[in-house]
């Protein structure tokens, strides 16, 4: 059982109004305030404060539990500590996704990735993100940055789909979903096979500091997705043997593979550091997922604890997830407890990087700057929804409509158990999601699902995209 180290004394309220200053000029400045401004203004560059770099990480199947700043006493991650110390942790972050695939669509449009058909993984019809969408990387470019992405894409491996023709102008890494972290074959750099020879997720933390080196005069937007902890479940000897005392094989190698991962991001994060670029640049980090722990049908070792359910699933454990926002010279250190979800990433990261987020008429997620210096309070959302096939959820406030997969419940692994009925929980009491309160409050359960099915008026079926290529007709969804 790991201990939750959300102590209510370590919060600060950042929903409390920002402090105004008041500045009091001497009666001299204001005679010298008309000669500063126009030197300011002959020099604009004075002026205009410098667009910062930004760094999108994202983990792959992390357990909720396994950080130290959720509290993990097993394996240390004094790296992503660091990150969160230096930033605002949130307690109610979330991906749109219980799967790889659709967080990372979400992650890079900006929309719920059910918009255009990306409910599952890529591949089968209309596999990969449809080339209709404009990504992150698209809209950073246009705005003035370098762009590059190193890792795992697993938005679609045909040409066209390529991380190169999806608005990055540097690529180290692979097009799957999966890879071994060990074998160099379809490890590539650009669109050639890059003859790796180191374990994949140090190769990632290399690549990723050489990138910030060769940008450093920015700004740059770095895309830094690692495969770990995804299966295949290899780590290094070496970092085994500093978990010889763990007894289960399975959680050992997950530890090896997350603090591989940790430091990885610590070398890129110290490469920022040296090149004096941490105070302005912006960086977020997020696991695309839950950690698999439902038996029979995904486990890699991962706990999330205090949640229950897993990656695959609606319930919290499957969507509730590490989520971090760091940026020194904007943000001050603290917790965020309001509901956010990783679309508002791509929305904040237009907007710090001076985008008019309003004018992108598709964009989903919220730009969380404001709610993060205190500008505006209150949530970011009204509601968070997900359909993942028949499993589908809606939050709104501390309440929860769910229907999830059976084998949560079950623990088996047995096929076709198909999902639950709709369950109501409130969070704020039972984040384990365990007192359904659905028989006891029609009212609130017929408002939540009048909510979730506006919100999937505007889905398409799976596979299908909005030119209307691929998929099957738009099928109706079970409501939650
Ligand atoms: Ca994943």
């Amino acid at each position: 059982m790991v201990k939750r180290n959300f102590a209510k004394h370590e919060r600060f309220n950042l929903s409390t109004p920002h402090r105004r200053l008041s500045l009091r000029m001497p009666t001299s400045f204001h005679r010298l305030l008309p000669v500063l401004l126009a030197f300011a203004s002959a020099f604009p560059i004075l002026a205009a404060p410098a667009k910062p770099n930004i760094l999108v990480i994202v983990g792959d199947d992390m357990g909720y539990a396994d950080v130290g700043f959720h509290g993990c006493k097993d394996i240390p991650t004094p790296h992503l500590d660091a990150l969160a110390k230096s930033g605002v942790r949130f307690t109610s972050g979330y991906v749109s996704g219980p799967y790889c695939s659709p967080t990372r669509a979400g992650l890079m449009t900006g929309r719920y990735q059910n918009r255009f058909g990306h409910e599952f993984n890529s591949g089968g019809a209309g596999g990969g993100l449809p080339l209709t969408e404009t990504t992150l990387p698209d809209r950073l470019k246009a705005a003035g940055y370098r762009t590059g992405m190193v890792g795992k894409w697993h938005l679609g491996d045909k040409p066209e789909q390529h991380p190169l023709k999806r608005g990055f102008g540097e690529f180290f890494g692979f097009l799957g979903g999966a890879h071994s972290y060990f074998e160099s074959s379809g490890v590539l750099r650009g669109t050639e096979p890059a003859n790796e020879k180191e374990y994949l997720t140090d190769a990632f933390g290399r690549e990723a500091a050489a990138f910030v080196e060769r940008h450093k005069d920015g700004p740059w937007f770095l895309y830094l997705a690692f495969n770990a902890v995804h299966t295949p479940m290899h780590a290094t000897d070496a970092r085994l043997a500093k978990f010889a005392h763990i007894a289960d094989n399975q959680r050992r190698t997950y530890a090896a593979m997350m603090v591989a991962m940790d430091e990885a991001i610590g070398k890129v994060r110290a490469k920022i550091a040296a090149l004096g670029l941490e105070q302005n640049t912006l960086v977020t980090f997020i696991s695309d997922n839950g950690g698999p722990a439902m038996p029979g049908v995904t486990v890699n070792g991962s706990v999330n604890t205090p949640l229950r359910g897993s990656k695959r699933t609606t319930l919290e454990g499957g969507v509730r997830v590490p989520f971090l926002v760091s940026w020194p010279a904007r943000l001050k250190p603290g917790v965020f407890d309001q509901p956010a979800i990783q679309l508002d990433l791509h929305a904040t990261a237009l907007a710090a990087a001076g985008v008019d987020v309003k004018s992108i008429a598709k964009l989903e997620g919220v730009n969380l700057l404001p709610f993060l210096t205190g500008e505006k309070s209150g949530a970011p959302h009204e509601a968070l929804f997900w359909r993942f096939g028949d499993q589908t959820a809606i939050r709104a406030g501390d309440w929860k409509l769910v229907r999830y997969d059976v084998n949560a419940d079950t623990r088996t692994g047995a096929g076709n158990q198909g999902v639950t009925a709709a369950r109501l929980y409130n969070l704020a009491t039972d984040i384990h999601e365990d007192k359904d309160l659905a028989a006891a409050m029609p009212d609130k359960v017929k408002e939540l699902r009048a909510q979730w099915d506006a919100w999937d008026k505007a889905n398409l079926a799976p596979g299908a995209t909005e030119d209307g290529k691929g998929g099957k007709k738009k099928q109706r969804k079970k409501t939650p």
